[in-house]
């Protein structure tokens, strides 16, 4: 079912509501989450006095800049035995919400607000909406109901989309831009925000930036770029998965690249590979294969086994995908290059053929 109508009806009617976040979380689900609570507390307030409205999220993986967020925020505190409703933002599978998974389905209803095409709609009320991120669908649905929406609020849902579009370049579409107009024709620390979330790298992350870049290869006539970071690589940058979020997007800027891909060896040895696509190039449609998924241009999946194993399957895949559009020679090539990784006994061999030069 997809209904604003039963949903808001949800809400005006539960006594307790839980909302839910997914694991590493990012600051589109966070900053939804803290922001509906406000939204529900601000405009329900005839039904909202004794509501109780607890936020969920595991936040084990969480990093600084991410965790800001919800610095002030009472986090996973359950006040009541049992939740009236559940809704859970930015999770495209239910799985995304991890331990708190089983808590999501104890509640009486639950709602499934987010923005991956990919969203299996694994709630009683599924509300997808194609919007750049969460904050901008809660917003569409605010404005919908002529909520009011506080300057706090706004400074939320700012965050939210910035950060999932990298600053307003992928997934963006005219509705995106006409509410960002409007936010910030409200109370929106733009320059704060902005060098908050995009001039406030760690050390380790561009330690670990290099790393990946020395790794680069091009594949199928430079269409496909892809990288790869190694355990090891993350121990020599002193650097944690979540650094290697967005180091994807540098394969993606090059001119002719169509597809880039980057190999994340996580601890428990399986990858995570994120992929970025354009020239109307699906890449959720090649996570998809994987059992992974996201946006067109925005996708990542998780693989248990050795890159040599994902070589031939998820070369076919990339090709496939490429093949839709225009066509061009292609020789075989090794994906991800050498596969030493897969032994953490051999040494990383690093390129140094231009050290002082
Ligand atoms: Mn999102």
């Amino acid at each position: 079912m997809r209904s604003l109508k039963k949903c808001l009806e949800d809400i005006a009617q539960s006594s307790s509501i839980a909302i839910f976040c997914h694991t590493s979380p990012d600051a589109d689900t966070l900053a939804s989450a803290v922001a509906l609570k406000k939204i529900i507390k601000q405009n329900l307030k005839e039904y909202s006095i004794n509501k109780q409205i607890d936020i969920f999220v595991d936040a084990s993986e969480i990093n600084d800049v991410n965790g800001a967020i919800i610095k002030n925020v009472e986090i996973n505190t359950q006040n009541v035995p049992e939740y009236d409703l559940a809704i859970s933002l930015d999770c495209a599978t239910s799985n995304r919400m991890g331990k708190y998974e089983p808590l999501y389905f104890q509640a009486k209803r639950t709602i499934n607000l987010d923005h991956h095409a990919t969203n299996s709609c694994f709630a009683d009320n599924n509300l997808v909406l194609k919007t750049s991120s969460t904050c901008e669908a809660l917003y569409i649905l605010a404005k919908i109901k002529n909520y009011v929406i506080s300057d706090e609020v706004c400074n939320l849902i700012y965050s939210g989309i910035i950060t999932d579009t990298n600053n307003l370049t992928q997934n963006v579409t005219y509705y995106t831009h006409k509410i960002i107009t409007e936010l910030v024709g409200r109370k929106i620390n733009i320059e704060g925000l902005n060098e908050h979330f995009f001039k406030n790298n760690k050390k380790s992350k561009t330690f670990l930036l290099q790393k990946a870049l020395n790794s680069l290869r091009f594949l199928s006539s430079d269409r496909i770029a892809v990288m790869k970071i190694t355990k090891q690589d993350l121990a020599d940058a002193d650097a944690t998965f979540d650094d290697s979020l967005g180091i994807v997007n540098h394969g993606i800027e090059i001119k002719g690249v169509e597809i880039a891909v980057l190999a994340i060896k996580q601890e428990d040895n399986s990858y995570y590979i994120s992929l970025r696509g354009k020239n109307n190039v699906n890449v959720a449609q090649i996570a998809s294969i994987f059992g992974g998924g996201g946006h067109d241009q925005v996708a990542a999946f998780q693989y248990k086994g050795t890159l040599k194993d994902l070589h031939q399957p998820f070369l076919k895949a990339c090709r496939d995908e490429l093949s839709k559009h225009a066509k061009e020679n292609e020789t075989e090539t090794l994906f991800f290059g050498d596969y030493e990784e897969d032994n953490e006994d051999n040494p990383i061999i690093f390129n140094d053929d231009h050290e002082d030069e």
